[in-house]
């Protein structure tokens, strides 16, 4: 592990073998074969985004309740235990012709700090022609920057004072970063990163989940976010209740195959 938390600290960004097996990322990949033809989500430009997943399947719940993701993160991070703040389905069909564009998962949180990580779990095997991650290493160090626009063109109006996410003059050192089936990335909340569409005749689905460490609080007016609405969240509070499950770093996370 601290092979993974040096590369992490350095780069803002470290890939890690699995603690899921095959037989569990199957599970999660019909799932979401069989929700989508229940009842076709939107595909945009940059393909399909399904807010809190594990509150709609309960397999991805049922996963997260086993503890291996959580007693990762809560690994990597060196803390004795992290919170499940959201989590994300990021599928890319055949011919997603948008990328993600360059940002920082920050900018998009209404939470008082950047403290935490996003974990990126590939549910297929992910080329650079099938849009996987790229990171600017390092950039996690420079600071907070100017949300950006990351679906669609226009920029966002709030935090304009502080300085932009300057990527056209970064892109040329961008890491990429493809990934195998049931591995992970996880990266800092600061880290740029982005994706480009898929190209290929194959589809892209991962599974990205935000854990945040314990001093962390509401704020909602860092950013608009789902929650502002449905939980309507007094600043400085915890980020607690059964939408928000904990997670012990004591436990071990389970080899492959264990979950
Ligand atoms: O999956 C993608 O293409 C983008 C993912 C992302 O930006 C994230 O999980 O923070």
């Amino acid at each position: 592990m601290e092979d993974f938390q040096q590369q992490y600290a350095a780069n803002g960004f470290v890939a890690l073998p699995p603690v899921l097996s095959d037989a569990t990322i199957d599970t999660l990949v019909d799932a979401l074969t069989a929700w989508s033809a229940q009842a076709p989500p939107a595909t945009k430009e940059y393909g399909i985004l399904q807010f809190n997943l594990h509150q709609q399947l309960s397999c991805f719940q049922d996963v997260l309740s086993k503890k291996a993701l959580g007693a990762l993160a809560a690994a990597v991070l060196g803390v004795e235990s992290v919170t499940l703040f959201q989590d994300n389905l990021i599928w890319k069909p055949p011919g997603t012709t948008g990328r993600v564009q360059w940002h920082q998962d920050y900018a998009y949180w209404p939470l008082s700090a950047p403290s935490g990580l996003t974990m990126w779990l590939a549910l297929d095997d992910v080329t650079e022609e099938m849009g996987c991650l790229h990171y600017i290493p390092g950039s996690h160090a420079e600071g907070e920057k100017q949300p950006t626009n990351f679906i669609s063109p226009g920029s966002p109006s709030w935090r304009q004072d502080l300085p932009p996410l300057e990527w056209p003059t970064q892109e040329h050192r961008a890491v990429v970063a493809p990934l195998q089936r049931g591995h992970l990335l996880v990266h800092h909340p600061l880290s740029w990163h982005m994706s480009p569409g898929n190209t290929t005749a194959r589809h892209r689905r991962a599974w990205s989940l935000t854990f945040i460490t314990d001093d962390v609080r509401w704020d909602p007016e860092h950013a608009p976010h789902p929650f502002n609405h449905f939980q309507s969240p007094v600043s400085g509070s915890a980020v607690e209740g059964p939408l928000f499950p904990r997670f012990s770093g004591r436990s071990t996370p389970h080899p492959t195959g264990g979950a």
